[in-house]
């Protein structure tokens, strides 16, 4: 009997020790005791290939600086014929739709705004969220410029900002090249709500598994570039420019030309050297 009773604590202690083994191995190292698990921040192959875009803003301009902010005016001959240092240059940008093709059933993903863009700091308030698009080539973007009229503009624009019920503002000081020119303020708005398209030819590659900076960029140059237009800041006069909604005759000549170039010289393009502008070369055409 005790022989017996023996045996089967024996038993007993064996299979305790046995079942202790076990789970300390299995607590210890189920990678090598159960087989390599899944790691769970790799992606499971087989999902559809995204990647993420993030989005900024840049402006060029022969003597566009923070400290000096100067762009070019060119008149209606095509010569230079003077100069605007900026105070200030603004616009406000609605939803931003970035696409495949001009096409609208192409894939497409928005960039959701209001953002207020600085040319001449190029930065935007609020900054855009990263988006995700399928991997792929993007040739299009449709560009909202959109005013905030006063309660949509509260707690993004302060009272009184001069932006308050327009898309874009821009004030500086104008000189002309002329020796006897004496510099005149401008001031320049538009209040459009309005929608259009930047295209490239080439298109940008936005790669899987990075993060695409796109830039949309601005030429401040080319908005003041009256080249073969009807008429040019030096038929404005020589007290203050005001170039508003209100603006008629003449004025309204050299504004709506100058809206037309905004369209025109927009660019946008991918920041693939990573310095936050859009380089000759990245910008195309
Ligand atoms: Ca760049």
């Amino acid at each position: 009997m005790s022989n017996k009773s023996t045996q089967t604590t024996t038993d007993k202690i064996t299979k305790i020790f046995y079942l202790a083994a076990l789970s300390q191995l299995a607590a210890a190292g189920c990678g090598t005791w159960l087989g390599n698990p899944k790691d769970p921040t790799k992606p499971s192959t087989g999902a559809t290939a995204t990647s993420e875009v993030s989005l900024s803003f840049d402006s060029q301009g022969g003597g566009l600086t923070l400290t000096q902010p100067s762009i070019k005016v060119t008149g209606r001959n095509g010569q230079t014929i003077g100069s605007i240092v900026l105070s200030e240059a603004r616009v406000v940008l609605g939803e931003i739709k970035i696409k495949t093709a001009s096409d609208e059933q192409e894939a497409r993903e928005s960039f959701n705004g209001p953002f207020i863009v600085d040319l001449i700091s190029h930065s935007a308030a609020p900054k855009p969220e990263v988006i995700t698009l399928a991997g792929g080539t993007y040739k299009h973007i449709d560009l909202k410029l959109r005013k905030l009229e006063d309660g949509q503009a509260n707690g993004i624009l302060a009272d009184g900002d001069p932006l308050r019920n327009k898309s874009i503002h821009l004030r500086g000081v104008y000189t002309a090249s002329t020796s006897t020119a004496t510099p005149q303020a401008l001031d320049m708005s538009f209040d459009l709500d309005e929608q259009f398209a930047l295209n490239r030819n080439a298109a940008v590659t936005v790669d899987t598994k990075v993060t695409n900076n796109i830039i949309i960029a601005f030429d401040l140059d080319r908005w003041f570039d009256f080249s073969g237009r009807e008429a040019d800041l030096t038929d404005l006069g020589i007290q203050t420019i005001t170039l508003d909604k209100d603006s008629k005759e003449r004025s309204s000549t050299v504004r709506q030309a100058i809206k037309e170039n905004i369209k025109g010289s927009s660019k946008f393009g991918k920041d693939v050297d990573n310095d936050g502008r859009l380089g000759t070369k990245e910008r195309e055409n």
